[in-house]
């Protein structure tokens, strides 16, 4: 028997820990931690719940667009806005949440995970002219590989040509990931942390000029996505197509929906087109309830009360707490753990019926001679993130469209309100919730329920691992000393550990020693 730490994972955002007890080559036990408190919730008491939209999107610098909305529609239905959003203002979200998407996905699959799969050593002795790859020639040359690391010797299966060529789609990427960055902030005003995203719309006013800045933009990533992302993840995924069988987790997915196409008051009624449910391994969905959504924390350094909804949720930190290994809770719905995240509304999708996605998942499947079962799995989540980006990116170019210049893009509202509200919608990793309690002008309670939460959550009272505990246990582990395949599981689910935590202490203390190696 063997216990492998990994301590952080790298090249995920945030500091996460998985621990894996092994036993004659097979994962028998796993524990995944977020190893860092944050305190984002708590700052927001008291406020003025306007200042939510601002000071969430400081959760994460890769998705703020998605927390500063999740907030504006908690607070379009605490300021009774909820139901009357101009078109305008509905597609402008849309669209800093399109673009929002394109950006992270691309950092996902490029910077934070290609390189589990792509040999940037392949560049060593690069005699070709491209100045970019000369650079990483030289950066090798000098003895380090720095950003690179870690790597896996012994299981890189593209042939040199393959990981130059991905190796110079690396680098492009960056310069895409730029590009797009100043594509959410055509209407967003700025990236990361957004200024126009407010309850009741938008305050950016869609101007002709800026349609065409953000139509421009988006032009050149669908190039980038066609020409390098797609095949890319098709060449990944044919040399290693063992992974269709790696990492399959908890089958069971949940989508909030995103991209409103009306403005009904009620968000689980609204039409969204990627559509709101919870889907089962069979490919049934059924619809959300959010009053089933709870958050536990049996194995989490925080102070329990049980399961606990949104609106009545705490969080009180209790390092000390015996039997407790995490930051993150422990999300739950009517009880059940769920996967969020591409794969999850990528299935919603297909189940929904969406001829665009079929016609590509089932491409992706035929390609491979591959069942649906594939998709459970390590490829089946980069498959859908890259599906994805591409829907959501020619949407984007159709919706930008459809505004209309010198119309209204925010609706006024009373501030004077005790009441309470719910935002959820999708952020590029899943399932995003945020609910407020306002009490005379102030915020009296405010929790969010974040994708990483869902996904890397630790065990609950029942004993139930969350999802990515589930898809290591189980994992035939080839080198307990180099464990790449626990490695690529983890980031098949692009865990953001800012997100998944979001609760620093004031005076930052010292809340216990992090092991690092
Ligand atoms: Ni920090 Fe985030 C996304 C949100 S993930 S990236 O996507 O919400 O937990
Ligand atoms: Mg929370």
């Amino acid at each position: 028997m063997a216990k492998i730490v990994i301590d952080p994972i790298s090249r995920v955002e945030g500091h996460m820990k998985v621990e894996a007890v092994v036993e004659n080559g097979v994962v028998k036990e796993a524990k995944s931690s977020g190893m860092m408190y944050r305190g984002l919730e708590n700052i927001l008491i008291d406020r003025d719940p306007r200042d939510a939209a601002r000071i969430v999107q400081r959760i994460c610098g890769v998705c703020p667009t998605s927390h500063g909305l999740a907030a504006s529609f908690a607070l379009d239905e605490a300021y009774g806005v909820n139901g009357n959003i101009t078109d305008n203002g509905r597609i402008l979200r849309n669209l800093i949440q399109g673009a929002n998407f394109v950006q992270s996905h691309i950092l996902h699959f490029y910077q934070l995970a290609a390189l589990d799969y792509v040999d940037v050593a392949a560049c060593a002795d690069y005699t070709g002219g491209d100045p970019e790859l000369t650079k990483i020639k030289d950066f090798i040359a000098r003895g380090h590989l720095g950003p690179f690391v870690p790597r896996y010797e012994g299981d890189y299966r593209l042939s040199k040509e393959e990981n130059i060529a991905a190796v110079s789609h690396y680098v492009k990427a960056l310069n895409m990931r730029r590009l797009a960055h100043e594509t959410v902030a055509v209407f967003g005003g700025k990236m990361p942390h957004n200024m126009s995203i407010v309850a009741g719309g938008v305050t950016a006013a869609p101007s002709v000029d800026k349609i065409a800045a953000f139509i421009w933009r988006m032009e050149q990533l669908i190039d980038f996505i066609d020409s390098c992302y797609i095949p890319d993840v098709l060449l990944v995924a044919s040399r290693y197509s063992d992974y269709f069988g790696i990492g399959a987790g908890c089958k069971q997915f949940m989508s909030f929906g995103v991209f409103d196409m009306d403005s009904d008051p009620d968000l689980t009624k609204r039409h969204r087109y990627i559509p709101q449910g919870i889907v089962s391994s069979d490919l049934k969905m059924t619809r959300l309830d959010p009053n089933k959504i709870t958050e536990e924390v049996q194995s989490s350094w925080f102070q329990d009360h049980g399961a606990q909804h949104p609106y009545d949720g705490t969080t009180i930190p209790d390092r000390e707490k015996p039997g407790a290994y995490s930051w993150i809770k422990s999300p739950r719905y009517d009880g059940q753990v769920l996967e969020v995240g591409p794969l999850a509304r990528m299935l919603a999708s297909y189940v929904a019926g969406d001829k665009q996605v079929q016609g590509m998942i089932n491409g992706v499947l035929g390609k491979f001679n591959a069942g649906p079962d594939a998709l459970f799995s390590v490829l089946g989540r980069h498959a859908a993130r890259a599906i994805e980006t591409k829907i959501v990116a020619e949407k984007c170019k159709e919706w930008a469209l459809q505004l209309q210049p010198g119309q209204p893009s925010f609706t006024d509202f009373n501030l004077d309100v005790t009441s309470r509200g719910m935002g959820l919608h999708e952020a590029p990793r899943g399932a995003l919730g945020h609910w407020i309690v306002v009490e005379g002008g102030k915020t009296k309670n405010y929790q969010a329920v974040v994708p990483t939460t869902w996904n890397a959550g630790p065990m609950d009272a029942k004993g139930q691992p969350g999802p990515i505990e589930q898809s290591i246990i189980g994992t035939k582990v080839k080198d307990a000393k180099n464990p790449f395949e626990l490695v690529r599981i983890v980031r098949s689910y692009d865990p953001c550990l800012s997100c998944a935590v979001h609760v620093v202490t004031p005076k930052g203390e010292d809340l216990g020693r992090f092991v690092v190696g």
